[in-house]
Order: C-alpha cells, then sequence, then structure tokens
C-alpha cells in the first residue's frame, strides 16, 4: 500500500494529506464541477490528466520560478510536493476579457485597479496580460482585489514578487498553448514561501480546472467562448432547464466520453505525448 498520510485539506475536486513534515501528498479525483456544483457523475481519468498537465508544467517552468513538485506517484493522479508556508492570495493572470474580468470592467470600466481601455467586448484578448489578484475566499466565491489590497495581506514586495513571476508563468505557457491550439484566457496560481523565505509556486499549474482553456479555432470574441473540456457538460446541462443548485445532474454516458475526450485532447496537444503513455508510465512526464 503507497502512502497517503493523514487528511489535512479538500478542494471541490481533490484532496491534500499530510505526508510527514515536510511534504504533502497532492491527489485529485475524477469529479468535475459546473457552475460552482460537484456533480454526482465522475469523468474517468479526467485526474490523471490534469495531474499529469500540472506535473508537465512544473518541469517546463522550474526556470521561470521554483515550484512545490517532488514526485509523480505511480497512480498518475497524485503529487508529492514540498510544504510551504501558503500567501493568503490568489495570483490571477488575465490575457483576455472573460469571467468576472468582463463583469467588473462593464460595471467599471477597471479590473483590480488596471484602466482598461474602452469598447472591448466579451473575451477580447488584452493589449498586455494583467494580474488580477483575489482573496482566497472559504465559502462562496473570491472576491478581486488591488494590488493595494494585495500589499496589505502579503506585503508591497512580495505583490512586486508574485505579479512578476505570475506574468512570466502566464507568457510562457499561453504562447507554447497558443501553438497547440489552444487559448489560455485567463489562470490562478497559489504560491507559498519555503523554509529560506524564498518564493514557490504551489497547487496546480496550467489545468482546465485552475484556467480557461479556449479552442483557438473557434475563437471569436464578442461573446462568451465554449470552454475547450466543459462545454459538453455545461450544454447538456443547460438543455435540462436545471437551476444550478446542489445536486447536480447526473450526466449521461456520451456526454462522460465526449468530455473525457476533450480532456485526453488537451493533454495530448499540450504534452506532445500520448496519454496512454502517461497511464503506462506517469513519470515519462517529467522528461
Ligand atoms: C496548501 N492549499 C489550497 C488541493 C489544493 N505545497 C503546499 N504546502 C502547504 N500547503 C499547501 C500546499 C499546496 N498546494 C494549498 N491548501 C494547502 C489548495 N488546495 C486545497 C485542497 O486540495
Amino acid at each position: 500500500m503507497p502512502e497517503v498520510g493523514t487528511h489535512v485539506g479538500s478542494g471541490k475536486v481533490r484532496e491534500l494529506y499530510a505526508l510527514d513534515g515536510d511534504r504533502l501528498l497532492l491527489v485529485a479525483s475524477d469529479r468535475i464541477s459546473t457552475f460552482d456544483v460537484v456533480l454526482p457523475t465522475e469523468i474517468p481519468d479526467k485526474g490523471r490528466v490534469l495531474t499529469g498537465l500540472s506535473a508537465f508544467w512544473f518541469v517546463r517552468t522550474g526556470d521561470l520560478c521554483a515550484n512545490h513538485l517532488l514526485a509523480v506517484r505511480p497512480d498518475g493522479r497524485s503529487l508529492e510536493c514540498r510544504r510551504l508556508k501558503m500567501l493568503p492570495i490568489e495570483c490571477v493572470v488575465r490575457g483576455y476579457l472573460a469571467g468576472s474580468g468582463w463583469k467588473d470592467y462593464q460595471a467599471s470600466g477597471e479590473v483590480c485597479g488596471h484602466a482598461l481601455p474602452e469598447g472591448l467586448r466579451e473575451s477580447d484578448r488584452l493589449a498586455t496580460p494583467i494580474f488580477t489578484p483575489a482573496t482566497k475566499a472559504e465559502t462562496g466565491h473570491d472576491e478581486n482585489i488591488t494590488r493595494e489590497q494585495a500589499s496589505g495581506l502579503i506585503g508591497v514586495e512580495r505583490v512586486a514578487e508574485v505579479e512578476a513571476a505570475s506574468l512570466a508563468l502566464y507568457r510562457f505557457a499561453s504562447d507554447y498553448a497558443a501553438e497547440r491550439g489552444i487559448i489560455i484566457a485567463d489562470t490562478k496560481f497559489e504560491f507559498g514561501i519555503d523554509e529560506e523565505g524564498r518564493l514557490v509556486l504551489a497547487d496546480e499549474a496550467f489545468t482546465p480546472d485552475s484556467s480557461r482553456f479556449w479552442p483557438a479555432d473557434s475563437y471569436a470574441p464578442g461573446a462568451a467562448q465554449p470552454s475547450f473540456d466543459k462545454q459538453f457538460v455545461r450544454d447538456y446541462c443547460e438543455s435540462l432547464g436545471w437551476d444550478k443548485t446542489d445536486p447536480g445532474p447526473e450526466l449521461p454516458e456520451d456526454v462522460v466520453a465526449g468530455t473525457r475526450a476533450r480532456y485526453v485532447e488537451a493533454f495530448e496537444r499540450l504534452t506532445e505525448r500520448s496519454f496512454d503513455a502517461y497511464l503506462d508510465e506517469p513519470e515519462s512526464v517529467l522528461r
């Protein structure tokens, strides 16, 4: 039996265990959420796709910013990580105007204190990606904050450091993904501090759960874009007229199969490896 340690936390679709004093195990389930509700039906291998992608990006961005990855477990869905002191903000980078960024822009012309030009449409690409931090809400929704508010939480110098790291990471991954037909519209990072006081990227990196992935071939600003991974699930849920409160609907097998195929497609396009090869040997994604 592999060591899993004591449970120390859970997210909507992931669990965190302590392995020892300085290592954690981050386990990604096959659960899927839509409209903020976890559905009763799982997407087979979703957790492995997200774990493999995250590990892939950690290895390829290690020179831009240190990260918490220590090892990928043979199950393909768990990462051994360095235990850090987590910073109490979500670090979001937006390259496109979507979600709460689009909402805030419509209401005020600004997002997190960034004044944007007039006349932008929903899903428009921004002239330059912006750092838009948010609070970590225990329950409910993260709230966008200004850099002044972020500075009150972690200090002016740490804000400058996480902003620079976040923008560098986003530029690298969004350019790489765009060459492979996937727009990373925005992404969320969590950072921690190690024993030496160094900034370390934690949590997951550039997965479809932490980012908006859009298919580049159908990109058309002026409306919401289809999600690369979850669009079948959203369309199916919309077709039911479900009120988007818990519990969500069971998914039919064609929606499950189509959604699994989209996750696998994202993995294969981005990593340029077969997902079957990952299942055979998860550590291969590190090379
Ligand atoms: C940590 N969270 C919030 C998955 C993710 N390397 C770390 N060291 C210490 N603490 C954390 C990490 C990481 N990653 C991160 N909570 C603790 C995100 N979660 C919550 C539950 O499941």
